[in-house]
């Protein structure tokens, strides 16, 4: 098993600049030990894969069975097939040449019938990991509890209104923390699929609201108690399986986490599909958890927006990848956290070596948006039209409204003095074409 290869014919895949079109298992722009402003492109991209998707993923809809048949699964949720599996995916990123992978504790270890035994399995599994880990040298971006699959959770997890549910929830937090903290984890993320409602008719939102809050306090706590050192991270969405999620996007996360005191002990990750799904642009939260030094990692996909749902796309749109790099740069990198393909190939995409197609595409994206958010930072044409479109708030009573000092009779009485402002251009066409120009 140790020994086994599962992709076969796929060696380690090579930066190849200048290829021709047809060659898509190698990089073209993703040059990992090339430096850009400083630092090189493996640590501005921290690309990291994700288990789920890409060891677990079945191709299953809800209208359709599954379509994807893996070389290491035998269909049974065993302790021997989650081994094979285990070594299948470090064969996967080694060949891919990324140093980070995420996971669920569910998606690793098979849940056992009672919580003792679905520890025990765990802590066997990432064992194996450990072990692999250091063989290869790559870490843990991420861990995280799957608190929405089980039935139990069916009515969420913190905000479950049975404190047995939650009580649960927290055991099952308490093994992450430390499963997090025996491999080294840099992070540890919340994604609250089902605390949210499907119907107000039977919520009290602010007590739920308040035990989740109180939830993420214990979280803290015993993660100060065991010492472990890595960053919290909540994931925004607003819908998708509940009707509503309280986590609903990056300024509702914000002012949750500022109005409980928790402000200081968490950042976001950011998923571009759950921003679009919230009605917004798609890095309209990356520029807005990052405004307010909140933005912690990204879980790097896209959506269809004209579908509407979270398809978790890899994400192949260059314009996109630029946007968000030009935050990410702008904001000096995301360590802890990094770039995690939460991206699914299709489940028409039934080819073992689709996978490696679709992150090495998408890493590349990302590369290119590296390379162009470069660019527009070096040349500062952008910047130098900003910054002169808030020229008025340097100096007289702008200035003096930016440091918090101007009163409303002071308005008044500069209004009085000079009349009415002049009409200003937005320039969006000029913006927009300037970015083209970069693409
Ligand atoms: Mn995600």
């Amino acid at each position: 098993m140790a020994d086994e290869e599962y992709f076969r014919g796929i060696s380690k895949i090579p930066y190849v600049a200048g290829a021709g079109a047809g060659n898509v298992l190698g990089f073209k722009y993703y040059n990992a030990q090339e430096v850009l402003l400083g630092k090189t492109m493996e640590d501005w991209l921290s690309f990291s894969v994700c288990y789920w998707h890409t060891f677990r993923g079945t191709g299953a809809d809800p209208f359709g069975f599954p379509t994807l048949c893996r070389p290491w699964d035998d269909g049974k949720d065993s302790m021997e097939t989650a081994k094979r599996r285990m070594h299948a995916a470090f064969e996967f990123f080694t060949k891919l040449g990324v140093k980070y992978y995420t996971f669920h504790d569910r998606d690793v270890a098979p849940e056992g019938s009672t919580l003792e035994e679905s520890n025990r399995n765990l802590v066997e599994i990432t064992d194996l990991a450990l072990q692999l880990q250091k063989k290869t040298g790559i870490r843990v971006l991420w861990v995280t509890c799957n608190l929405f699959a089980h039935p139990r959770y069916m009515n969420g997890a913190a905000t479950n209104p049975d404190s047995h549910v939650l009580a649960y929830a927290g055991a099952q937090v308490k093994k992450g923390l430390e499963i997090a903290k025996k491999l080294g984890a840099e992070n540890f993320v919340f994604w609250g699929g089902r605390e949210g409602y499907l119907t107000l008719h039977n919520t009290d939102v602010a007590a739920e609201l308040r035990h989740m809050a109180n939830f993420f306090k214990m979280a803290v706590a015993y993660k100060e108690k065991i010492g472990l050192k890595c960053q919290f991270l909540i994931e925004p969405k607003p819908k998708e399986p509940c009707r509503h999620q309280y986590d609903y996007d990056a300024m509702s996360v914000i002012g949750f986490l500022k109005h409980f005191g928790l402000d200081s002990h968490f950042k976001l990750n950011i998923e571009p599909n759950h921003t679009t799904l919230a009605g917004h642009s798609y890095e309209h939260d990356i520029v807005v958890a990052s405004a307010f030094g909140m933005l912690g990692s990204v879980d790097s996909n896209t959506g269809s927006p004209d579908l509407g749902w979270d398809t978790d796309q890899f994400p192949m749109d260059i314009k996109n990848t630029t946007m968000v790099m030009k935050s990410i740069v702008e904001q000096g990198g995301l360590q802890p956290g990094g770039l995690n393909f939460d991206a699914k190939v299709r489940r028409e995409s039934t080819d073992l070596e689709d996978l490696f197609i679709a992150h090495i595409g998408a890493m590349d994206a990302f590369a290119r948006g590296l390379r162009n958010a470069v660019k527009i930072i070096e040349e500062g044409v952008i910047a130098q039209m900003v910054k002169e479109r808030y020229l008025s708030f340097s100096t007289g009573i702008g200035q003096k409204v930016e440091e918090g000092t101007a009163t409303l009779e002071e308005l008044e009485e500069f209004t009085m003095r000079n009349g009415e402002p002049k009409i200003t251009s937005g320039k969006q066409e000029k913006y927009e074409s300037i970015i083209n120009h970069y693409l």
